[in-house]
This record gives structure tokens, sequence and C-alpha cells, in this order.
């Protein structure tokens, strides 16, 4: 199996980027250089993940690690690994981190990129192994480069998005992700500490079996998003709901199905943020031939106001998705 340029299962991260940029006669390598920062600091992410129950079980580090670096949790070590490793990099101006509120200036103004991250999505299943991720989106900054990003360049809605992916630690750690042109996934040789490619132009179903709903939160839920959640009971369905976002958004991905995080009376804008959760993954999806809506437009089409700002979110299988749509529709007209 090869990728959509002919590049076959086991072609490592770093040679699959420096085919990509080859054609693009104008690239500069900067994009790449940026993938390649993000994919360093999944590496090292992914090593204090791994060794995560160890440090809990033991509790022996005490308030500081051998660097000098005081304990952390580990969203707030992923947090840090990242940032360090864009500013570094040199290719990103500015930064949009969940665990950070207001936007970061790096200080490399000459960079060309904003980037949005998630740096560890579903933290509270990291003390017990489940899978976690990494999200990100990528776009290029509107403002002459010379001095830092700004808010105009923060806040640009996802179709402008010139990458976007997500690193998942999982029973193996793959990164996958798309700079428009096809969504590719490269797992994770610990022992080669390599990323190579082992899904190649990944397509997702049309529709699927599977649907992934919080249903503890039933009682909230907006009524034609009950109706929906009926209907593939009616139709048994499969409910699998990590709790998540990246495992439950990649599992879909792969096997076709659809993740609902709705807007509910308690939480009306829902609990998903739009920079850093929901454009990464609607373009992802799109790029793979699903669909990413709030229940009635486009993610990637939303123009956000806020850096944390919330949004509903229906993503996955394109059918399953309009299926859902119709039942939303079906409530607005009897209202
Ligand atoms: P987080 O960014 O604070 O980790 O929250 C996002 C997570 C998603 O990964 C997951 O899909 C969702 O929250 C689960 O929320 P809930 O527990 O309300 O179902
Ligand atoms: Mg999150």
């Amino acid at each position: 199996m090869n990728d959509k340029l002919g590049l076959p299962v086991g072609t490592t991260l770093d040679r699959f980027i420096m085919r990509k940029q080859e054609d693009f006669p104008f690239a500069t390598g900067e994009l790449s250089q940026l993938l390649r920062d993000i994919a360093l600091a999944a590496k090292i992410v992914n090593r204090e993940i791994n060794r995560a129950g160890l440090l809990d079980v033991t509790g022996a580090y005490g308030q500081q690690n051998v660097q000098g670096e005081d304990q952390q949790k580990l969203d707030v070590i992923a947090n840090i690994r990242f940032i360090r490793a864009l500013r570094n990099g040199g290719e990103v101006c500015t930064i949009i981190s969940e665990e950070e509120d207001d936007a970061i200036q790096t200080g490399n103004t000459r960079g060309k990129y904003i980037v949005a991250i998630d740096p560890l999505d579903g933290s509270s299943n990291i003390d017990v192994n489940v899978s976690i991720g990494t999200i990100f989106s990528i776009y290029r900054r509107t403002s002459e480069q010379g001095c830092d990003g700004t808010m105009a360049d923060c806040l640009q809605p996802g179709v402008n998005q010139v990458g976007a992916g997500y690193i998942i630690y999982g029973s193996s750690t793959m990164l996958v992700y798309t700079t428009g042109n096809g969504v590719n996934g490269f797992t994770y040789d610990p022992t080669l500490g390599e990323f190579f490619l082992s899904h190649p132009n990944i397509c997702t179903p049309k529709t699927g079996k599977i649907y992934s709903i919080n249903e503890g939160t039933y009682n909230f839920f907006p009524e034609g998003v009950k109706q929906y959640v009926q209907y593939c009971k009616d139709n048994e369905y499969s409910a699998r709901y990590i709790g998540s976002l990246v495992g439950d958004f990649h599992r879909n991905l792969l096997k076709g199905g659809i993740y609902i995080y709705p807007s509910t009376s308690k939480v009306p804008k829902g609990k998903l943020r739009l920079m850093y959760e929901c454009n990464a993954l609607a373009f992802i999806v799109e790029q793979a031939g699903g669909k990413a809506t709030n229940g009635s437009e486009r993610i990637m089409e939303l123009v956000p106001t806020e850096l944390h700002q919330r949004c509903p979110l229906f993503i996955g299988s394109p059918e399953m998705v309009d299926k859902a749509e119709e039942f939303l529709k079906a409530e607005v007209a009897v209202n």
C-alpha cells in the first residue's frame, strides 16, 4: 500500500515530509520543519507518558526531576514540551494552547506560522492508562513578518488551516496528519525512535455502526440528539465512548462512526474547543472524506471570536453526520 505520492508503508516520517515538500516548487521547508518539531515533542511526551504509572506508583521523585524541573502533571509537562519544541524550531510566531489563557509569543517574529494546540487531550484518562492524545492546527500568519502574531492571526477560521494533526498515545503511538492533500498515519517504533508510514491515504467509511457520545448526560441533550441516539439504538449500532476525543475520533475515522459532543442544557456551547480540538479534527476528517459540523454549520467555516471558544461537534462518517443533522433540523422545524 502506498500513499498518494506512491511512498510505501515503512517510509520514515522525515523522508515522507521531505518528499511532500519537493512537490511544492516554492516551498521553503518551514512547514516541513514545523512538522518535524511537533514529531520531536511527541516522542518526548510519549516517553513521559510511558513512565507515568511508574512515577505515580513510586512517587519518589519529590518536587524536582533530574533536570531540576518541578515535577508536574503530564498535561502541564506536555504543554511545556510542545511550546519548547515550537519555540526552538523557529517557524512559529504565536502559539494558542489549551493550557494557557493568552496566546504565547515565541519571540520568533520572522516565524510564518501560528499553531493552536491541545498538548494532552483527555487528561482525565492519564492516571488509568487509557489512550490520550495531542491535537494541533497550523495556520499561516496574515500579518507581516517581523513582529509578534496578532489576534487576527490567531482567530482564523478552520478553512485557513495549512496543516492539522493529532498524536494518539495508545496501544501504539501514532501521528496522523494532513496538509490538505489526504491524510496519512505514522506509527512510532520506540526501539528506533522513528515514526513510520503505516496508514497511507486514510479514507473514512461513508457510514458506520459506531456512535460515540456521553450518554450519561442524555437528560440534558436537545430533543434532536435524543432522537438520533434512539435511532442508533433502533439500528443496533455499537456505543463506544472512551472519553478521550483523539481515541474516539481515531477509531471512528478508521472503522466508520460518528462522535458527538452536543450542546446540552448544562453546557449550551458544548465542551470542546473550536481552535485546538474541533478545527484540526474537522480538517482531517474532511480530507479523509468525512464531515464535521456543529449540528447545522460546517466547523471549518465558523469564525472564532475567542481563543478558547467552545462549540458543539458532530464528526465522522458523512452519511451518519447527515442523518444526525436531519434529526436536529426536524426538531427545529417542530419548535
Ligand atoms: P480536556 O481537553 O479537558 O481533556 O477535555 C476534552 C475531553 C475529550 O477528550 C473528551 O472527548 C471529552 O472531554 C469528554 O468529556 P465528557 O467527560 O464530558 O464526556
Ligand atoms: Mg482537550
